[in-house]
């Protein structure tokens, strides 16, 4: 999501009651908006790790992610971002490694070997750069500044699609043969379209729908976790005439 996010309604007293706290786990304060993407793999990966968030709802429509002491932590402004006692970490795909490598109980989301680390990258700058890239620049502008669909917008993000399918030939996740990161911020991402009216058809991407099926449920806390800021992405589209 792009900057000056016209924000949405942010339903702060439903975000109260989630997630769910790990007993006897430790603490991060958590600045986020639910219905923010990257926000939403980063609740999704805390909870795969076992990792209690401190929930800070920030509210970008009345600048809360402009007021000094956010600057100060994170001068870019962006959400999500993370406190880990004074360690401020943004970019969510850096903070899902980073919850991994910190907190992980084994490095199974994020392996440390070589060849198995450099295949979740590829697909978490696969993610930030082209499947996630094309889907806000298909969608944002009509969220966020009202403008129509974009056919050609469109055919981009179709391709990345897939590209994402074309990746998932043989392999039961989207880097190697066991659940990563990688296939949480992707999941997210798919989500998103997907609630947002993309068609993620069995016809021209087989592969895709049987990985997001099984991802899905493979999760943890997918639905409890992930739903309500889709439904709130849901929302800000423009009412049909
Ligand atoms: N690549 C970043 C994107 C972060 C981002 O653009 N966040 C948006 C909300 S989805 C935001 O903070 N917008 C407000 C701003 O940039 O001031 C990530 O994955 O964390």
């Amino acid at each position: 999501m792009g900057h000056g996010v016209a924000t949405a309604h942010l339903g702060c007293a439903r975000y109260l009651i989630f997630p769910s706290p790990v007993a006897g786990a430790m603490s991060l304060d958590f600045y986020y908006v639910p219905l923010s993407p990257p926000c939403r793999s980063v609740l999704l990966a805390a909870r795969a790790v076992g990792v209690k968030l401190n929930l800070k709802l920030v509210d970008l429509a009345a600048g809360d992610n402009l007021k000094p002491h956010y600057l100060k932590m994170n001068p870019q402004h962006t959400v999500p971002t993370l406190d880990d006692k004074g360690f401020a970490l943004w970019e969510s795909r850096a903070i899902l490694g980073y919850l991994v490598q910190q907190y992980g109980k084994d490095d199974s989301l994020y392996p440390k070997e070589a060849k198995k680390r450099a295949l979740v990258d590829q697909r978490l700058y696969f993610d930030i750069g082209t499947l996630y890239q094309r889907f806000g620049d298909y969608y944002y502008p009509v969220l966020f500044s009202g403008a129509a669909l974009d056919a050609e917008k469109l055919k981009k993000f179709e391709e990345s699609v897939e590209f994402l399918n074309k990746f998932l030939e043989g392999e039961k996740w989207v880097a190697g043969s066991s659940l990563t990161i990688a296939d949480i911020t992707i999941a997210v991402t798919l989500s998103s379209a997907e609630i947002l009216g993309f068609e993620v058809s069995a016809k021209k991407y087989p592969n895709v729908v049987r990985w997001f099926t099984s991802a899905k449920s493979a999760i943890p806390g997918y639905q409890e976790l992930n739903t309500p800021g889709l439904n709130d992405l849901k929302a800000l589209l423009p009412a049909k005439k």
